[in-house]
């Protein structure tokens, strides 16, 4: 039986609005209510009141690690006036993680801003940038004592391309030019932020802190093999997929690698016009796969191409967010199971990966698709908040002790 290293991280993610819920004061919740999205995120898994419950489930499946985000609006609900009593909340959640053996892997910016930092004109605007890196030099101090892992912004281009120019995110615009400077201006609020906290626990004596990015990866894959599909997949793999990370790798700003997958993007384009080149994917259902509930195409064997192409930078990778939304518990294992092989089958030949965080804890609100897409290791009740452990968790649970193999054995 092939095994995970000992020091292995194991581990689920959540953010913050989309589990805790009643965020306020934030941008996603004031489009919610204004610009009548699919669903209202409302109060959500009320895993800002039921933390402690969520994290000894955690516990019981045999977790080590965490991964969730601070929610700046929470934190900072006007501008310059940081809530004390919101710090405290995220000490004691902290707490509870440590208590519990479970080491926290702690995200700045997960897709959500303060209403009055989206008011001033938000990632658009290069100038404030300075409001984000003020958060950042308020609250890292607060926890440094406890917190190693630091993820600064997850899934940059996500946020720029949904947020900009899709028009699907707050605050639903449709502008290439803005995209491309949001895009910028995280990459610059990453390096400034990666510098900030390391200077700030060189200044508190602490051991360095290992600080990345959560980088959404895809799988881009040709469908019909001929030269404007090629180009297509060059063209998606530099933007998308390395753009980022051969940046910030450039400025020496990541300490380790951060990977989101989730699947393959199957490429074809009919024309050679510039946004077909970067978007367009097959209509026709060519080269079938099995699908999640979004339909996005299940391919382990894209991560495995893919964590052999970022050992180029020579960083450890950590798996920031692998998942699936299914409401077959049986499809997640074996989503689990093959995504799982192929990481190990990827550390066996050199790739430094030294943790799995899967996508999510619990099922939560999925951003403009609601609350429908079932992510979760455990079943939320989202009238009674009950909890409820699904078989997938406790197949990992055995995987995480050693007593099973991810290839069956
Ligand atoms: O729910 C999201 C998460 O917020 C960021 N990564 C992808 C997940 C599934 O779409």
């Amino acid at each position: 039986m092939n095994k995970f290293p000992d020091n292995f991280l194991w581990g689920a993610a959540t953010s913050a609005h989309q589990v805790e819920g009643n965020n306020t004061l934030n941008d996603w919740w004031q489009a919610e209510v204004n610009l009548a999205l699919k669903e209202a995120s409302g109060a959500a898994c009320d895993h800002y009141t039921l933390y402690a419950q969520d994290f000894a489930i955690a516990q019981e499946l045999g977790h080590n690690c965490h991964r969730f985000s601070l929610e700046w609006s929470r934190i900072e609900p006007q501008a310059g006036v940081f809530d004390l009593a919101e710090i405290e909340h995220y000490r004691q959640v902290i707490r509870e993680l440590k208590n519990r053996g479970l080491e926290p892997v702690v995200t700045l910016h997960h897709f959500t801003n303060p209403v009055w930092f989206s008011q001033f004109g938000g990632w658009s605007k290069f100038k404030l940038r300075k409001y984000f890196l003020r958060f950042v030099k308020r609250i890292v101090p607060e926890f440094a004592h406890e917190v190693k892992y630091w993820i600064t912004i997850n899934e940059p281009l996500v946020y720029s391309s949904h947020a900009f120019l899709l028009g699907r995110w707050p605050p639903q615009q449709k502008s290439l030019l803005k995209t491309v400077k949001v895009t910028l201006n995280l990459a610059g609020a990453h390096i400034q932020a990666y510098r900030m906290i390391h200077r700030i626990y060189r200044e508190k004596k602490l051991n360095p802190p290992q600080v990345s990015i959560a980088a959404n990866l895809q799988a881009f894959e040709i469908c019909q093999p001929n030269w404007r599909n090629k180009l297509a997949v060059y063209l998606r793999n530099k933007l998308y997929n390395f753009y980022f990370l051969d940046l910030l790798n450039s400025k020496k700003t990541l300490d380790f690698i951060g990977i989101n997958y989730y699947g393959r993007n199957l490429v074809d384009v009919e024309n050679w016009r510039l946004s077909n080149l970067l978007a367009q994917t097959c209509g026709h259902n060519h080269h079938p796969l099995p699908k999640n509930s979004l339909g996005w195409d299940i391919y382990p064997q894209g991560l495995y191409k893919l964590l052999l192409t970022v050992k180029k930078y020579n960083l450890p990778v950590l798996i920031t967010e692998n998942g699936i939304c299914t409401e077959d518990d049986d499809l997640r294992w074996d989503y689990i199971r093959q995504h799982l092989a192929v990481i190990l089958k990827a550390y066996t030949e050199g790739v430094k990966i030294f943790g799995y965080i899967y996508w999510a804890l619990l099922d939560n609100f999925e951003w403009a698709e609601g609350f429908s897409p079932r992510f979760g290791l455990v079943h939320v009740d989202y009238g009674s908040k009950k909890r409820l452990i699904k078989s997938s968790a406790w197949k990992l649970a055995e995987v995480i002790k050693g007593k099973q193999g991810v290839d069956g054995s």
